[in-house]
């Protein structure tokens, strides 16, 4: 990377966190800013495509809609349910005792019940949800950021993904995805709960599911059970980063 689009990327990186809000998060991205792990997100990568779509964008927010542009059918997609017997139970109970997880490369391991994610400052965002299948949908989604919800945990200096683990099974494989520190500190990138103005429905990922606003339907996880920071996607599963990535090839960086 040349001194020019390093200057970039820094003052890319700078406006993220600015962005970001909250002195907590700037503590969190100050952090962040000093780790070996982040800044190589943007130096070691060899994703061209990744890079250029980046470049492309800048640090643009991806397009918000008005109340009227809500789609009044919003297809729902993949899993359209869970069977695990443990999270039918949570189901039952409306996810009254249900918690996420975040773990990994976090210096403080959090347990969250969905109160704990309400309590969060809300971000509300319509935007519009492109499927790979070739269908297009405008919803209104309501949750905390993950950014806030990361630097609560407080990142080790070796995170460079945020992996999301899903309760639901797809044709034979736990569901799961990830997304790297850029897109998992994006003002748009939120977990969540509400769809629309309503909690989840089951079949659109109840109780949680991201929102990643710039990048394509199969990066939307739905029924997030748990989040894992990591160095690397090495190791997890076929190590493509995703479900579908690890299946079909899919793009892991799915940039809209
Ligand atoms: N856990 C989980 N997340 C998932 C899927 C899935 O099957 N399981 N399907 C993905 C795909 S391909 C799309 S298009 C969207 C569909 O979200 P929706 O059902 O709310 O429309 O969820 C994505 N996230
Ligand atoms: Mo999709």
């Amino acid at each position: 990377m040349n001194e020019r689009s390093n200057e970039i990327s820094r003052r890319r990186l700078l406006g993220f966190a600015a962005a970001g809000t909250s002195g907590l998060l700037l503590g969190g991205c100050d952090r962040l800013n000093g780790s070996e792990g982040f800044r190589s997100v943007l130096e070691d990568t060899e994703n061209l495509t990744m890079r250029s779509q980046r470049f492309l964008m800048g640090d643009r927010l991806a397009r918000e809609f008005g109340e009227s542009d809500i789609s009044p059918v919003f297809k729902a997609n993949g899993s359209l349910g869970v069977t695990d017997p443990v999270y039918r139970g949570h189901f039952t109970q409306q996810f009254a005792a249900w918690a996420l997880h975040v773990d990994g490369l976090v210096r403080q391991p959090l347990t969250l019940p969905l109160t704990a994610l309400k309590g969060f400052p809300q971000r509300t965002q319509i935007t519009r949800h492109d499927c790979v299948e070739g269908w297009s949908a405008i919803g209104k989604w309501q949750g905390p950021q993950l950014s806030a919800v990361l630097a609560q945990a407080g990142l080790l200096p070796e995170a460079r993904y945020a992996v999301f683990h899903c309760a639901d099974v797809l044709a034979g494989s736990p569901y799961y995805e990830s997304i790297d520190l850029i897109d998992a500190f994006h003002p748009q990138t939120i977990l969540a709960w509400q769809m629309n103005d309503q909690p989840l429905t089951e079949q659109h990922g109840a109780p949680i599911r991201l929102r990643v606003e710039r990048q394509l339907g199969y990066k939307q996880a739905k029924y997030i059970m748990r989040i894992e920071l990591r160095s690397t996607l090495a190791g997890l599963y076929k190590g493509k980063g995703g479900l579908w990535e690890d299946r079909s090839d899919y793009a892991w960086y799915a940039g809209i």
